[in-house]
Formats: C-alpha cells, sequence, structure tokens
C-alpha cells in the first residue's frame, strides 16, 4: 500500500511540474512530458485504486485522501486526452492556475503526511522539495490573477476594508467630511479587541496566601539569603535602567508562577518602583496570563496582542490614531450604522504591525511595563515568541517580566542572558510555614502536634522535601492526609499517610479519582466530567468562551435523571431561597467529593462590561444576592495540570467506560436549560428580548444536535417545552405570528417586508440541523392528518410564499465562514425530502424569497448557492475532506433522486446571468472536475 501510495505521488508531482510548464508557455516538447505523465499517472491511480486497504487511523485517511485526489485527477485526464485529440489547443482550458496550484498544495501536504506516517523513508524527499519551490512561485502568479472574481466577497480583515464605502461617503459629502467623535473611535476599536474571557485567567489565578510575598516589597530583612538576593534585584530591576530589559521567572507546574506573577503585577509598590524608573515620564503596564486549558484566544500570539493592545490603549487612547492610521481613517467617516455592520476580524500580521506601530509611537514618550505569564502554554512557536520578546527589549524604555516552565528553549534564551528566578529557591521556607499553618488549623490535629514539636518539625520538613517546589502538592497533600486524621495515631500517623502519597501530581489525581472511589462514585465522577467537556465543545463550537465553563446552578439540573418529570411537566415558578441554597450546596458537594477538591469554583467577577447588571439591581443588602452569586459561580479545573492529566488518552478512557449507559451530557444540559426557564431564580418577568435567551437557547439547541443515547425518548418533549416555555415567557402581541423564535431571522427591517415566517421554532430547529427532532415533528404532522384530525391550532397551513424547510436545511451548504450554526446535512436533507407534508412542500415549491422577495424554490435557491460558491471561490479543489465537496455533492444527488425539476432555470441577478440546471452543474464539474460532480453530471443528462 505505501508503495502504491507513494508511486502515486511521485508521479502526480510530475504532471504538476508538467502542467506549470505548461501553463506558462506552451510548446510541443512541454505536451508531450505531460501525456506521458499522464500515462505513467493513470497507472498508478489504477493500483492505488484496486489495492485493498483494510489500514485503520491515519495511514487509512491517507489512503482515501490520495484515492481521493487519484480519481479527481482521472478524470482530469480523461479531459485533457480528450482535448489533445481534438485540437492542439491549451491543456490551460482543463488545468487552470487555480486548479494547478490547488493540486501542488495538495500533493505536498500528502507527501508530508506520507513522510511522517514513513519516517526512515526518503523517496519522496527531492520531489516535495521540487514541488514546494513551484508552489512559493505558483501563488506569487495567483496574487496577481486572483482579484477578478473575487470583488463580491465580504472583506473580514482589516486590510480588505471596503475602500468604495469611504468614497461613497466622500462624494455624498463633498465639502467637509463628518468626522465621528474620538471617544466613540476609540470605544470601537477597543470592542473589536477585547475577546470574551480576556481576563479569565488573571482572576482564576489563586491569590497568595496569606502573606506568602509580603516579604518581597516588605520593609525587613528576611534572613533568607536567597529571598533577599531576589527581593533587592527584582526591585532594582524595576526601579533603575537596567541593561536588560527581561525578567525571567521559572519553575514547575504548581509551584506559584502565575500567582507570583499576579502578586508583583497588581502590587502597588511596583508601580511606585517603575515611576521611579520613568522619573518624569509616565508608565504603563499591562499583564497577560495565558492559559492552556482555555479558549484558543487565551492562548495564541494574537490573544496576547489583542489583550496587551487592548489594556495599553486603554491607558493611553491618544495614540489610538497611530497604532491603527488606516483603520482610523477609514472608521471615523462612517456612520455608527456602518461601523455596527462592520464585522472585523484581526489576523496575527496586523495585530502585530499595530503593536510594532504602538511601541514606537510610545517609546519617545513613556515607559512601558509587561508581565506575561506562561510563555510554555501558547499554542504557538516558542522559539518565535522568544524572538518577538527579545526583539522588543532591544530598544529603549520597554520591561518585560516572564513566566515559563523551566524549558530548554527559555533557558537558553533568558537564563544566561538577564536577570532570573527559580522559584523553588525562594519558596522554600513559605512551602514550610505554609504546611505547619495548614497542619495547625484544626484544633485536634494542634493539639497533639504540641506535644511532639520535634515530630512536627520532622513531618513539615517531610513534606517539603517530598513537594520539590511544588505549592500544589502540598496544599493536596495536606487535605488528604488531615481528612484520615486520628488521635491515636498522632503525629506518626500522618507521616505513615504523607508516605504512601505519590510525588507526583499526576500520582495524587490517580489516588484521589480512581483508587480512592468506589464504581458507583466513579461513575458520578466520570458523568460530571463528561458534563463539562460537552459544554466546552458546544461552547467552542458557537464560539462563545464565556460560556466554555458551566455554572453551578447549571450543573445542579443536570445531575439527578429525576428532573426529567419537572423539565416536562413542570410550570414556570421563581424559586424560593431555600431552594437555591439545597441545589447549589448539594451540586458543590458533590463536586468536590467526586473530584476531590480538584474542580473549584470561579467567582463573577470576570464578565467584563458586557454583562448586564441585573443581578445588582436590587436595592439594599439581601441574602438573595449572595445565593445568586453562588449560583452564577463558574466550575473549574483548579489547576491547568489537572485538565491534562484527565485529557491523556488512558484516564480518560478509563472515564469514558465508567459513563452509566443510559447517560447522554448533551440530553442533560438541554434539559438544565428548561430547567432554568421552568425554575427561575428572579421574578418571572414577560419580555421581548430575545437577546437575552439568544446565547442560552444557541447553547441548547447546539447540545440537542450532538445527543446520541435518548433511551427514554425525551429529546423532542424537552425541545417542545423550550418552545413553549419561551412562547409563554414572550410578551407576545395580538399577531399571531408574533413569534419568538422568528426574531432570529434576518434583520429588522428585512422581516418586516418578508413573508411570515411559519413554524419558525421548527425552522430554527433545522437551520441547528437537529435531524431526530424535526423528523419526528413532521411524522406527528403525517400522522395526524391521516388521522383525519384537520388541521388545527397547532400546525396551521404553511403561507404559500413562506420559506420552507427543505431551504432552511441547506443555507449552510458549503459556507467556509464562521457561524453558529453546523454544515449542511445530507442526513436532514434525506428526512425532509422523504416526509413530504403541507409544512415541508418539495424541492421544486415556489416561494418567495426572504431576502430580495423574488420567486424561489430549495432546488434553485440549492443551485444559485453552489454557483455563488464557486464566483467567491469558496470550493476547494481535489477536496479530501468528507465534509467537504463529498458532502454537498451528496445532498445535490438527493434532491434529484427527490424529484428536483431538471429544467428549473436560475434567474440572472447582479452577479451572474441566467443559467440552466445542467449548465450550473457542468460549470461546476469543469471548474473543480470532482468525480461525485462527474456522476451528478451523468445524472442530470440521463433525466433530460
Ligand atoms: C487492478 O487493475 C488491473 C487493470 O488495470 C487488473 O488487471 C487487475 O486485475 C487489478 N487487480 C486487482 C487486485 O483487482
Ligand atoms: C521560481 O522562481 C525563481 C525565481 O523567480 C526561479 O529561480 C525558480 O527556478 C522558479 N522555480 C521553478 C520551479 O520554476
Ligand atoms: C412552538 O410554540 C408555539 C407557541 O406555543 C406553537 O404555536 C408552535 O407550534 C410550537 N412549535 C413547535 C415546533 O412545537
Ligand atoms: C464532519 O462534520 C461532522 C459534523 O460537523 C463532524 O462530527 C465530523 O467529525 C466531520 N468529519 C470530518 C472528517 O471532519
Ligand atoms: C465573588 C465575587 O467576585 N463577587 C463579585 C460579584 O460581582 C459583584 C458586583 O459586580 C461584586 O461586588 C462581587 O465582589
Amino acid at each position: 500500500m505505501d508503495d502504491a501510495i507513494s508511486r502515486f505521488l511521485i508521479a502526480s508531482a510530475a504532471v504538476c511540474q508538467a502542467a506549470w510548464a505548461d501553463g506558462q508557455q506552451f510548446n510541443p516538447a512541454e505536451k508531450h512530458d505531460l501525456t506521458s505523465a499522464s500515462t505513467n499517472l493513470r497507472h498508478t491511480i489504477q493500483s492505488l485504486l484496486n489495492t485493498t486497504a483494510v489500514d485503520i487511523g491515519e495511514t487509512a485517511a491517507l489512503v482515501h485522501a490520495c484515492r481521493k485526489v487519484g480519481r479527481d485527477l482521472a478524470v482530469r485526464l480523461d479531459r485533457a486526452e480528450n482535448l489533445v485529440h481534438e485540437e492542439a489547443s491549451r491543456l490551460r482550458d482543463v488545468w487552470t492556475q487555480d486548479a494547478i496550484e490547488a493540486l501542488v498544495t495538495r500533493i505536498v501536504a500528502l507527501m508530508r503526511q506520507y513522510q511522517t506516517l514513513n519516517p526512515g523513508s526518503d523517496v519522496l524527499v527531492e520531489d516535495e522539495q521540487a514541488l514546494s519551490r513551484l508552489r512559493f512561485n505558483t501563488s506569487r502568479i495567483q496574487l496577481t490573477d486572483r482579484n477578478e472574481g473575487e470583488s463580491q466577497s465580504t472583506p473580514s480583515t482589516i486590510s480588505s476594508l471596503p475602500e468604495s464605502i469611504v468614497s461613497v461617503l466622500a462624494s455624498r459629502k463633498p465639502s467637509q467630511p463628518r468626522y465621528a467623535p474620538v471617544s466613540l473611535l476609540n470605544e470601537f476599536i477597543l470592542d473589536t479587541l477585547a475577546f470574551k474571557g480576556m481576563s479569565d485567567r488573571e482572576n482564576s489565578v489563586a491569590k497568595a496566601h496569606d502573606k506568602t510575598f509580603d516579604w518581597i516589597f516588605g520593609a525587613d530583612d528576611c534572613q533568607d539569603p536567597k529571598k533577599d538576593d531576589f527581593r533587592h534585584g527584582f526591585a532594582a530591576w524595576l526601579e533603575t535602567n537596567d541593561p536588560e530589559p527581561i525578567y525571567w521567572m521559572t519553575g514547575k507546574p504548581g509551584s506559584g508562577k502565575s500567582t507570583l506573577m499576579k502578586y508583583l503585577y497588581k502590587h502597588p509598590a511596583t508601580q511606585t518602583l517603575l515611576r521611579k524608573w520613568a522619573g518624569s515620564q509616565p508608565v504603563s503596564t499591562a499583564g497577560f496570563f495565558s492559559w492552556a486549558s482555555g479558549s484558543q484566544e487565551q492562548r495564541s500570539e494574537s490573544g496576547l496582542l489583542r489583550s496587551l493592545l487592548y489594556q495599553l490603549l486603554s491607558a493611553n487612547p491618544h495614540l489610538m490614531p497611530r497604532t491603527f492610521p488606516s483603520l482610523w481613517n477609514k472608521i471615523r467617516t462612517m456612520t455608527s450604522k456602518e461601523r455596527i455592520a462592520l464585522h472585523l476580524e484581526w489576523d496575527l500580521d496586523e495585530l502585530l504591525d499595530a503593536f510594532q506601530l504602538y511601541v514606537g509611537v510610545a517609546r519617545p514618550e513613556m515607559k512601558t511595563c509587561l508581565f506575561i505569564d506562561g510563555l510554555d502554554e501558547f499554542e504557538d512557536d516558542h522559539q518565535a515568541l522568544v524572538g518577538f520578546f527579545k526583539g522588543l527589549g532591544l530598544g529603549r524604555n520597554i520591561k518585560m517580566c516572564l513566566s515559563s516552565r523551566p524549558w530548554d528553549v527559555f533557558e537558553v534564551a533568558f537564563q544566561t542572558t538577564g536577570p532570573s528566578i527559580k522559584l523553588q529557591e525562594i519558596t522554600e521556607n513559605d512551602l514550610y510555614r505554609y504546611a505547619a499553618d495548614k497542619l495547625e488549623e484544626s484544633v485536634a490535629v494542634r493539639r497533639v502536634l504540641r506535644r511532639d514539636t520535634q515530630g512536627t518539625e520532622t513531618l513539615c520538613q517531610m513534606i517539603v522535601d517530598r513537594a520539590d517546589g511544588v505549592f500544589l502538592w502540598i496544599k493536596l497533600a495536606l487535605d488528604d492526609i488531615l481528612k484520615g486524621f486520628n488521635l491515636e495515631s498522632g503525629v506518626s500517623g500522618l507521616r505513615e499517610r504523607l508516605d504512601q502519597l505519590p510525588a507526583e501530581l499526576e500520582g495524587l489525581y490517580e489516588k484521589f479519582l480512581f483508587q480512592d472511589q468506589t464504581d458507583v462514585q466513579l461513575a458520578e465522577t466520570a458523568s460530571f466530567l463528561f458534563l463539562i467537556e460537552s459544554r466546552e465543545m458546544v461552547a467552542s463550537f458557537v464560539n462563545d468562551v464565556s460560556a466554555g465553563s458551566l455554572t453551578v446552578w447549571e450543573l445542579a439540573f443536570a445531575l439527578e435523571q429525576d428532573d426529567d418529570d419537572y423539565a416536562v411537566n413542570g410550570e414556570v415558578t421563581k424559586v424560593s431561597d431555600t431552594f437555591i441554597q439545597g441545589r447549589c450546596s448539594d451540586t458543590v458537594e458533590r463536586m468536590l467529593q467526586r473530584f476531590a477538591g480538584l474542580l473549584g469554583l470561579q467567582g463573577n467577577q470576570s464578565q467584563g462590561r458586557h454583562r448586564t447588571q441585573r443581578f445588582s439591581d436590587n436595592s439594599g443588602v439581601d441574602d438573595g444576592a449572595s445565593l445568586r452569586q453562588l449560583a452564577d459561580n463558574k466550575v473549574t479545573f483548579i489547576h491547568r495540570t489537572v485538565r491534562d492529566w484527565l485529557r491523556v488518552d488512558h484516564v480518560h478512557r478509563r472515564l469514558e467506560q465508567r459513563i452509566p449507559a443510559d447517560f447522554d451530557p448533551h440530553l442533560r444540559l438541554l434539559r438544565s436549560y428548561v430547567l432554568r426557564l421552568k425554575r427561575p431564580i428572579e421574578e418571572v418577568e414577560h419580555h421581548r428580548r430575545l437577546d437575552e435567551w439568544w446565547p442560552d437557547v444557541t447553547l441548547a439547541m447546539t447540545h440537542s444536535r450532538y445527543i446520541v443515547v435518548d433511551t427514554r425518548n425525551i429529546q423532542r418533549r424537552f425541545l417542545n417545552q423550550l418552545n413553549k416555555t419561551l412562547s409563554w415567557l414572550w410578551d407576545g402581541k395580538a399577531d399571531p405570528y408574533d413569534h419568538w423564535a422568528a426574531n432570529a431571522f434576518g434583520f429588522f427591517q428585512v422581516r418586516k417586508k418578508a413573508p411570515p415566517i411559519w413554524h419558525p421554532f421548527l425552522c430554527l430547529a433545522t437551520k441547528f440541523g437537529l435531524t431526530t427532532y424535526v423528523s419526528e415533528e413532521l411524522d406527528a404532522c403525517i400522522l395526524q392528518d391521516n388521522e383525519g384530525v384537520l388541521s388545527n391550532d397547532r400546525m396551521p397551513d404553511i403561507d404559500e410564499k413562506a420559506t420552507p424547510l427543505l431551504t432552511y436545511a441547506t443555507e449552510f451548504l458549503c459556507s467556509q465562514k464562521r457561524t453558529i450554526y453546523p454544515l449542511s446535512d445530507p442526513c436532514m436533507v434525506r428526512n425532509l425530502l422523504n416526509r413530504p407534508h403541507r409544512i415541508n412542500p418539495g424541492p421544486n415549491h415556489e416561494y418567495t424569497d426572504f431576502e430580495t422577495r423574488v420567486p424561489m424554490s430549495s432546488w434553485v435557491n440549492l443551485l444559485r448557492h453552489l454557483r455563488e460558491a464557486r464566483r467567491r471561490r469558496m470550493i476547494e479543489y481535489f477536496d479530501t475532506d468528507p465534509n467537504g465537496t463529498a458532502r454537498w455533492a451528496e445532498i445535490l444527488r438527493l434532491f434529484l433522486e427527490g424529484g428536483a425539476d431538471v429544467d428549473a432555470v436560475v434567474a440572472a441577478d447582479r452577479w451572474d446571468p441566467e443559467i440552466s440546471t445542467a449548465g450550473v452543474i457542468e460549470l461546476l464539474a469543469d471548474t473543480y472536475g470532482a468525480v461525485e460532480l462527474e456522476d451528478i453530471k451523468r445524472m442530470i443528462i440521463e433525466k433530460t
């Protein structure tokens, strides 16, 4: 098999090169080259296709991808041959520059994949290098002939901001352009820089124990030479024009780096010392606490730059225009409506440019000090990160305090060149003191210890020795040994228990979760974990970082099966404080027990300025407020090493095996939302602000899509209760079509003029890809009809003009934009086509387009969508992704089998002329030469 793959790849590379040369300049010799290369390629494709591959895993994926590319290539070879026979025309008609570039890129990627899987083999090295050079050249050519056809794509990066907006505005107001107020523009740019969860980590870093670090800025000597060295050295580094711009702090995971960094960053003395350094100039400080268990943005270089720019520019807004000169000029002539409509996405290069500009303008007029924690936790290339900071340090007026694990890349960069400190060296006494304090906390233990000072000292020293600088280990180990304390065994009993504890953090986790728990308890631990992970996954799909951790209240309604009944039958009733108290403390207690304290609570301070202030509206002090805060607390891992350990394959698998067979975390979290609606913490309030529900609706609907285990067949009832409860809470107008879910479609202005939306919740469920639910609802309608129940209040007939479900099911056919909705799913389309009904008319039913209000059908809409995707270059050549061309081609096939009208015509629009069904398919097949499209083309020919 490997052999067949490598021969195929080499042969493809030869064809790429021949085709590329052919594209440069047509001459007969090269044509011959291409012909013989093609013949050779055909053989290799043949043998690739008829070897039997039974491999699993990555090799299987590679084989699949190669076969797919091979079959696509065969289509192109056929076509090229036909052309060459007919006339000695340019092969570029078949091999467009785009296609060649895509093929080169794809083959290079496959070659690299092959080499990773076959480390010893070097058969592909030369060809890969030749192709890579080619790729560089082709992509440069690309740059110039790309613009045509691209003009309609929506701008997403700053540099592609529509100049047209600016020029239109300029022509409208030829005199003095009206500029928006500066403060408004500052706010606007700051908002685009901010990302959700930006300061989560900073807030989640544990506060230093008691006065652990107070010696650093204290007046007294600490009687510890290492500490004194550090504190004097660090203070001097802060307050003088130290030639070394970088101070490096290093230590093992759990040794308290983040805690120390946060302490230093927040301490007023730091500011005082920095002001001495600055003299007459102002000082700016900014901090970033990266977080490996956090979102992408929280541990990426672009997240770092956004956060730093946000902090620095919030403090120095006057530097904004010079940091973002072109953006500034563009947005200041826009109306606020235009600005709101502008959706900016930052890319790393733009952020780097902006940061360099900022530093350039800030340098002469102020001093800047950055605190950046956890360099090892960044996902990016660490060497590049080191280079970035060292580069910043080259100029004057910037200092950086950086922390990381003691990895080689950082040691080499920082240890010998500048001041640095190893945490273990300065924390040893603190660890000792922490252990001693902790032991003293309980009266009973204290009494025993007092009687045996010698033994106590030995015990504390033992603890410190075994902890090896890791604070977290001591905390967990002490919690554990104190739990089992009894008077008879006394200090020696504690020592024995200590001896039995593993010396590594991971060992402790293993003991707490697996060895110290019964099977039943472990099952509960597993359920907890999978609730947490399911939410992480769903929050990341809908791009809502702030929802990534469950709150106590969300968890409280996800644990017990008993709650199913209230979710299905209960009324909306405000819950009592006692109820909140009971649910929350029960949930928290179970969480602490099942995770032995490895899960903790994170307070509410991290929501930032977007948070609605509803809880704090209550006048005066009431206990309810603190209860609600408890309910609002987020459940998080106490340290990233816990998260990392739980992600380790064999640990994860062991927990997976423990999940109760009828437990589905997504089903539970869907239910949790229904219950939170039905048992509100606050006074029930009817209103029309969908925005307030929308984030939770999005999460609940997405959870529903992932439900796998539904033994009680209850998903549909939960979703109907969600719809019913929100309908009840919705402050509806007399208008029968005024439904909360209708507000999720299009902008108000569009909606006002569009045909009404029928069954908006069903439409929404279709957009969210809830295949099972939608099918069950349709089956229920069909059953009703068969039983002769006349169209009743529940499902009135469909308005002829309303957009049908099939159109919603194909809205995200091949979009590359990130949305909260999934890509269109063939399964959903098949189910809809198989269940024709008044409210689900077939593919040819004519309705009125929601936005343009022209006559449309689901089928024509689909064709139009694909043609547009081609024009906007949203479709990949040689697409090997099963979720790519293969998926939407399958949807096309289903439509055709489901009776789509092959004589349908797509009307002309602003960009494209009128075109027939066959025309669209031919256009796609010709452009992409994908085997699936060839099949569709044949289907159409057979049908016409
Ligand atoms: C592979 O294809 C060739 C035709 O190119 C055929 O002769 C041969 O029998 C096939 N081998 C297998 C294993 O199917
Ligand atoms: C790519 O371009 C460079 C310089 O423009 C040229 O020297 C090189 O030969 C080209 N590579 C190929 C494979 O054509
Ligand atoms: C959603 O709720 C509304 C109002 O109760 C109801 O008319 C509609 O039929 C419901 N939709 C579905 C799909 O159950
Ligand atoms: C395709 O998409 C589905 C749903 O979005 C996802 O579960 C699956 O992993 C994807 N498959 C691949 C190969 O990317
Ligand atoms: C625990 C905690 O951080 N509580 C905070 C929650 O938010 C209120 C108001 O925003 C603060 O006053 C509390 O300190």
